[in-house]
């Protein structure tokens, strides 16, 4: 298929895949963006005539649902912007797509910012004390977008909120014989594995791994969660928010690690959750021989301290890496490996989910879904995608 046909409003594929990645939010302040398949580039869009029921098709083309939409907003243009994408309100009743035009000027100065879900807020400010390996207890609400997996009543694995109905976790959780979403139970908003054992948890209807997981290199370790029921959200029950295209995050930026993991190497699982903030690490000096010479790939993500003392540990797995950009909690990745805990020169290795969000709005969009809820797997119900 010619690429002047992507996102044209017209779907050519069978399922419409031509049609599905044709809106992005760009940066930290959700700037909206529309792919131009004619000057193959993405545009900003310009908030005249913009409406919330525009802001929901756009939201609902990226896998969001509707009920969760938060807002549309304009925001000042920045002057690097030299063409926009405005709305023909004269178009009449079409495809949102159809109605958008490319113009080089933008009459308010304002362009869209679009929030899909409430995400990355958290009621508790940080009473920074410096478990995880050498972190702190922490508190209800302060890390809301936190669960626990469990299988047959033991905590396995973490994992992370990004909607009612999504769960990210790490590939390596959901290998093997815990690949049968039958058998796991979600916890959120309990701070303590004793009051969980004592509760129903949330049914998962669905895993998806990446395809291009490695068991050996853990390339590409993340997966989804599909809950049956979606959760409600509360002051203690909220998602984070995926990282958009073209965020930065600097070198040495501060990031936050949660878990109910091992508090020292070879321990148990914690009954409380805890929180440590552990520094980015970056590529090239993580790779460094010294360090893991050359194991970390580009789906990963080095944080943590070479002198070691503070870390995530065994348990920690799938949960989540975030940072605090612009009042908003990002995940930045999912706790993925490590050799040992809180080593000297050892720091631990996370999901670079900036990589994975691409895959994650494609497997959230419900069009694919349907195609493959028709399909049966004979044994695993985990969907491997192809
Ligand atoms: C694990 O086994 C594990 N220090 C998780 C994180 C780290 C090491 C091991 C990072 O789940």
């Amino acid at each position: 298929m010619p690429p002047s046909q992507w996102c044209d409003g017209v779907s050519h594929c069978p399922n419409g895949e031509d049609e599905t990645r044709c809106v992005r939010l760009f940066g930290p302040n959700f700037i909206l963006e529309v792919y131009s398949p004619v000057s193959k580039s993405w545009y900003p869009v310009c908030q005249d005539d913009w409406n919330d029921d525009y802001g929901k098709i756009a939201c609902k083309d990226m896998g969001y649902s509707v009920d969760t939409y938060y807002y549309s907003r304009g925001v000042a243009a920045e002057v690097s912007f030299k063409s926009y994408m405005k709305v023909n309100t004269s178009a009449g009743n079409t495809d949102l797509y159809k109605k958008l035009y490319s113009s080089d000027s933008c009459a308010s100065g304002n362009v869209v910012s679009l929030r899909c879900i409430e995400c990355g807020m958290s009621i508790k400010s940080m009473n920074i004390m410096n478990r995880i390996v050498g972190g702190s207890g922490a508190v209800l609400g302060q890390w809301p977008w936190q669960v626990s997996l469990h299988v047959q009543g033991t905590h396995v694995c973490g994992g992370s909120i990004i909607t009612r109905q999504w769960i990210v976790t790490a590939a390596h959780c959901v290998e093997g014989r815990f690949s049968d979403p039958y058998s796991w139970r979600v916890y959120a908003g309990i701070l303590n594995q004793d009051e969980m054992l004592l509760r129903n948890g949330y049914r998962v209807q669905q895993i998806i791994s990446h395809p291009d997981y490695d068991t050996d290199s853990k390339d590409n370790d993340v997966a989804l969660m599909k809950l049956e029921t979606p959760l409600s959200f509360t002051d203690t029950v909220r998602p984070v928010c995926l990282p958009n295209p073209g965020m930065m995050f600097q070198p040495d930026q501060q990031c936050w690690i949660s878990g109910w993991g091992a508090e020292y190497q070879g321990g148990k699982t914690s009954n409380n959750l805890n929180y440590a903030m552990v520094p980015l690490i970056e590529h090239s000096r993580c790779n460094s021989v010294y360090i893991y010479n050359g194991m970390i790939l580009p789906t990963m993500i080095c944080a943590g301290y070479l002198a070691g003392g503070i870390d995530s540990c065994q348990g920690d797995s799938g949960g989540p890496l975030v940072t605090n950009k612009n009042s908003v909690w990002w995940l930045v990745g999912d706790t993925s490996w490590g050799t040992g805990c809180a080593s000297r020169n050892r720091p631990g290795v996370y999901g670079n989910m900036t990589v994975f969000t691409d895959w994650i709005y494609k497997n959230m969009q419900v069009k694919y879904l349907g195609v493959f809820n028709n399909f049966k797997c004979p044994k695993s119900e985990t969907l491997f995608y192809l």
